[in-house]
């Protein structure tokens, strides 16, 4: 990366965190992240064992950039919306192991009743789980612009997009009238370098990202290390309070890894084992949280297995619960259809 393509970091304390936080809830969330990655490795299984259809999106590897969000922000009055790489923000949203992956089995008990899977969950205070790249995006600007038009005290909409959805016209025309309207809405893009097996930097003429596009808009940007919880955490608390003060929106870019594939079908062979490997271990959220934790003296080694374990077998009962519900009956096929061809 030559200088000018260097972007300007924004870090937290990790002192200054955990005393804000405290020592229980800052273990709370590294159990979310357990948690997350747990579901997440097991789905896969459970797809490979054939009891998953239809796509899946691992968000491996991204834990702590939603995590670090949902612990700043909190869930209560916002807007949450995604892509297809949803089941992390479900879970953070409120959507119970066992509903998340029941929808992701297909049946009744699902979340979205068995008939969106992996691709299509949503929450309390979550819009989607949306699979068009950058379709959701005007999506989360327009409830972006319903808070700032019921007047509601608070609340902002957050918009997780990838790095690929950053060229779709959609985002554009989005980021100008959030620009031109001063909506309360927090982009966030979370660059893990590729949109399915191209490389950003073959797709997207600008880096870094959010710090030269939202020159475009005039609004501000922060660029973020994706695998670390207290540089995301700290972030997204001071965007939180900023935009509250402002309602002006601002365009965040977390720099993170998919340990996986683009979806479980992608085998990956555009990066090396090497990379790979380096990347996962290097860059993984729950260690370098992990580390942060023992350092701190609020972890040991062993402690840290009994914490993935209780979130291991917290998934591991999902999937029991999932494999032992019905089947969505095919006669509720056209509940809950809003719009029909023809008259
Ligand atoms: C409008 C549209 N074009 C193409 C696709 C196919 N597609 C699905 S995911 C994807 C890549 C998106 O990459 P990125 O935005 O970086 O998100 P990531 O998968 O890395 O989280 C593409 C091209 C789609 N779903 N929608």
């Amino acid at each position: 990366m030559s200088e000018e393509k260097t972007p300007r970091f924004f870090h937290g304390d990790p002192r200054k965190v955990i005393a804000e936080i405290g020592k229980e809830e800052i273990l709370g969330h590294l159990k979310k992240m357990l948690l997350i990655r747990n579901f997440e490795m097991r789905g896969e299984q459970a797809y490979q064992q054939g009891k998953v259809g239809g796509f899946y999106h691992s968000y491996m590897g991204q834990e702590a950039i939603q995590v670090g969000c949902l612990a700043a922000v909190g869930s209560h009055s916002h807007w949450f919306t995604t892509t297809y790489r949803c089941h992390a923000l479900a879970l953070l949203l409120g959507v119970t192991p066992n509903e998340a992956m029941a929808e992701l089995y297909g049946r009744a008990t699902g979340n979205a009743l068995g008939r969106g899977g992996s691709m299509h969950l949503y929450g309390n205070r979550m819009l989607g789980g949306l699979a068009i790249v950058g379709g959701h995006v005007p999506i989360a600007t327009g409830a972006a612009f319903s808070i700032k038009y019921q007047k509601q005290k608070g609340a902002l909409s957050f918009c997780f997009l990838g790095d690929g959805a950053v060229v779709q016209g959609a985002v554009h025309e989005s980021l100008n009238i959030a620009a031109l309207w001063h909506l309360p809405c927090v982009y966030v893009v979370e660059n893990n370098h590729w949109g399915m097996g191209t490389a950003v930097s073959r797709a997207v003429c600008i880096e870094p990202i959010a710090e030269n596009l939202a020159k475009s808009y005039g609004i501000r940007s922060y660029t973020v290390d994706g695998a670390n919880f207290f540089d995301c955490y700290s972030l997204f608390k001071e965007v939180l309070s900023d935009v509250l003060e402002r309602s002006e929106p601002v365009l965040i870019e977390a720099i993170t890894e998919r340990f996986r594939g683009h979806s479980i079908s992608d085998p990956g062979l555009y990066r090396t084992k090497e990379e790979l490997a380096m990347a996962m271990d290097e860059k993984d959220p729950i260690r370098i949280l992990k580390l942060a934790l023992m350092e701190a003296g609020l972890i040991t080694e062993e402690k840290f297995k009994v914490l993935d374990k209780e979130q291991r077998d917290i998934v591991i009962a999902a999937m029991k619960f999932a494999d032992d519900s019905p089947w969505p009956d095919p006669i509720i096929l056209e509940e809950g259809v809003f719009a029909q061809e023809g008259g």
